[in-house]
């Protein structure tokens, strides 16, 4: 038995649309970087691609009942942006928006709350072409494509969140390569964390005059922890901190940059305007915490680099010498997940610790908007570490608000199904229910089942 959450907790899944829906060519749907990554040789596992993926687009109703089954109170999915404008500008494609409206009732009939997230990475191509985040000008085009969205769904839609982890995007798709749109361009990518945040700023005005729903941006976050408590691993741990954790959250809620000066960047930014660190700061509703994992830095050269940990380890390889001003650090004692990432449930609960004492009263409510694991596929075989994660984490979560005072007011396991896991093809596995994506079959794991038990303990 599962500890007792607040009264009117949110529970749901999450997904995003480039992960589920396939029907790439359909009703007017453009092309989006994503499309284009995967035609890339070498570029997604096994050389697959998000063509069909979950089929979600023809199968929504299936997957709407199997939410209803599981008993969720939420839903967060996101909106695939060149379905509604092909080309990344001008009007909306009215077929576009008609499957998000026809989801939206659908989730609503059976009482769950849809939470739309504006951008899951899937950019037009036509706007990559015109430079994509490095171009400032693709901030205002979100800007208009959230207006757009809201003028159709805004009445219906009590949870908006702009964007999804704009750190990842910025490190894996722009810094490195390694997502679309494969651009390795190191931390000369900055120019595309400003832009993203000023699309997410400019975007705020435009829902608030279409919706009296709440707004949310959401980030991926990772506890830091040092390797050794020495003074060189303890700025390490720092140097990346910033990046990790602050980078898209301080200009957001406290209105600055992050000193990023262990990168070799003076802080005077070209790329920042006049008045748009005003336009950042727009007041939101809420905070979206994703949660997988910490990260365990030293100081470069510290010879305790086991490869591939976080995000940006692979830097170092493409800095070659120059060098990040830390290298990643094994964590030991836990076990890990499919993936490889150590399960740490005590992590969420300090690093929602850690936002708290950060930034205080200019914290607003936080909603977990992803948490979740990769377990191997057996057939036959129930997925207990899926179960074993879920509970940990969410004992953890329950500490950090009855003991710790942490205002959390909901909880999405990512994912719903198993999905295309973006540069990993469909090898890794994070969903409630099984796709077989031979015959598109779905089938409730035993995680489902079990979270399907401790929700219907709450009501
Ligand atoms: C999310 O990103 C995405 O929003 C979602 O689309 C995706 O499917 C899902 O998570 C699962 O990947 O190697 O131990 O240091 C997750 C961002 C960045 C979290 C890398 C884990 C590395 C863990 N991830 N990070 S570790």
């Amino acid at each position: 038995m599962l500890p007792r959450f607040p009264e009117g907790f949110v529970w749901g899944t999450a997904t995003s649309s480039y992960q589920i829906e396939g029907a790439v060519h359909e009703d007017g749907r453009g092309p989006s970087i994503w499309d284009s990554f995967c035609a890339r040789p070498g570029a997604i596992r096994n050389g697959e691609n998000a063509d069909v993926a979950c089929d979600h687009y023809h199968r929504w109703p299936e997957d709407v009942a199997l939410m209803a089954g599981l008993g969720v109170n939420a839903y967060r999915f996101s909106v695939a942006w060149p379905r509604i404008q092909p080309d990344g500008r001008g009007p909306a494609n009215p077929k576009g928006l008609d499957f998000y409206d026809r989801l939206v009732d659908a989730l609503a009939e059976h009482g769950i709350a849809p939470a739309l997230t504006l951008y899951h990475w899937d950019l037009p191509q036509a706007l990559q072409d015109a430079g994509g985040w490095m171009n400032r000008d693709t901030a205002h085009r979100f800007a208009e494509y959230a207006g757009l969205v809201a003028d159709r769904l805004g009445d219906r839609v009590p949870t908006w969140i702009t964007l999804n982890e704009p750190f990842v995007h910025m490190t894996e798709g722009h810094a490195l390569g390694v997502h679309a749109p494969g651009e390795a361009l190191l931390l000369d990518a900055l120019p595309v964390a400003h832009h993203l945040l000023l699309g997410h700023g400019l975007a705020v005005p435009e829902l608030r005059g279409r919706t009296s729903g709440q707004v949310l941006i959401t980030n991926n976050y990772s506890p830091v922890w040092t390797a050794t408590d020495s003074a060189a691993d303890r700025a390490a741990a720092t140097a990346f901190d910033a990046l990790q954790n602050r980078l898209f959250t301080d200009p957001v809620l406290l209105g600055r940059y992050p000193d990023l000066s262990a990168y070799g960047v003076d802080g005077a930014f070209p790329f920042v305007e006049d008045g748009d660190m005003d336009v950042i700061t727009a007041p939101l509703d809420g905070l979206g915490v994703n949660y997988y994992s910490p990260t365990r830095v030293a100081a470069p050269n510290s010879g305790v680099r086991t490869g591939g940990a976080s995000v940006l380890s692979e830097v170092e390889g493409h800095l070659d010498g120059t060098g990040l001003p830390f290298e990643d650090a094994p964590i030991d004692g836990h076990p890990v997940t499919a993936f490889g990432w150590p399960v740490v449930p005590e992590g969420l609960r300090e690093m929602l610790l850690t936002l708290r004492d950060r930034y205080g009263a200019g914290l607003p409510p936080i909603l977990v908007t992803e948490n979740g694991c990769s377990v191997r596929d057996e057939p036959g075989r129930p997925d207990q570490e899926r179960i074993d994660f879920l509970d940990g984490h969410l004992r953890a979560l329950h500490q950090a608000i009855a003991e710790d005072g942490v205002d959390v007011r909901g909880y999405f396991v990512w994912s719903l199904l198993d999905n295309f896991e973006w540069a990993e093809g469909y090898e890794q596995r994070f969903g409630l229910v099984h796709v077989d994506f031979a015959t598109q079959r779905r089938t409730p794991k035993a995680s489902y089942h079990w979270l399907r038990e401790r929700l219907a303990e709450y009501r």
